[in-house]
């Protein structure tokens, strides 16, 4: 068996949002988000004995709402990579997800509908290669490999990545997607003041 402890692992979550927040539009929910998300993250790794993750966030994205009613305010989303040592583990990956609810709670989201708009959306797209279909946690999450505006993100981080259970790069996936779709992928989003990986 080989072992899989004191391995460097990713955890990916996916930010969005296109509705306002008790603390403006979506460019000012992420902005005041990210030092929160961050901290939460730091405490949690802190708690559980761990040496702090490295985070790697990517520029912001608007892109076109996917699926959901129709006539959706456009979204921003972005994607947040941790990289840390530690083995992945269902119960710390739930404490991770609670965390995100609370943090969708404080920016006001409402659950209403399947992919409504909604003015914070926080979902985890995997942890190394910990697999869960528990009801309150699918990881990995089934649709992100097909969502521009997550592999745009992604690819924007480090396109060379191959996501765990993944065969191909994060590039090579936007690629199929865009020949399947038809579409271009979303670009970044320029002159986001106050968020560093801006172009
Ligand atoms: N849940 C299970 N697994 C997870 C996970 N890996 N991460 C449970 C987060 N939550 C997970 O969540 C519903 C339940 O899923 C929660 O109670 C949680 O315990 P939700 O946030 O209300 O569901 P959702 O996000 O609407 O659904 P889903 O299937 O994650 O959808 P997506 O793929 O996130 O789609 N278009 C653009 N352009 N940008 C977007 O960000 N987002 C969506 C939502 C649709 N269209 C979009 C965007
Ligand atoms: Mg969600």
């Amino acid at each position: 068996m080989i072992s899989t402890e004191g391995s460097e692992f990713s955890l990916a979550v996916a930010l969005g949002a296109n509705l306002a927040s008790p603390v403006g539009e979506p460019l000012a929910t992420l902005l005041a988000l990210r030092p929160l998300l961050t901290i939460t993250l730091l405490q949690l790794w802190a708690a559980w004995g761990e040496e702090p993750p490295a985070l790697q966030w990517s520029p912001l994205f608007r892109t076109a709402a996917v699926g959901g009613p129709p006539g959706q305010p456009d979204y921003l989303n972005a994607v947040l990579l941790v990289r840390g040592e530690g083995t992945p583990q269902e119960q710390r990956a739930l404490e991770v997800l609670a965390r995100l609810q609370q943090l969708e709670h404080q920016f006001g989201r409402e659950r209403r509908e399947r992919w409504g708009p909604r003015s914070l959306d926080l979902d985890l797209l995997w942890w190394g290669p910990l697999q869960c279909s528990s009801e309150r946690l699918v990881l990995p999450h089934p649709l992100w490999s097909q969502r521009p505006f997550v592999l745009a993100p992604l690819a924007a981080i480090n396109g060379d990545l191959v996501p765990p259970g993944a065969s191909m790069t994060v590039n090579q996936q936007l690629a199929e997607l865009q020949r399947s779709s038809g579409k271009p992928p979303p670009k970044p989003l320029k002159g986001a003041g106050g968020w560093p990986e801006s172009p």
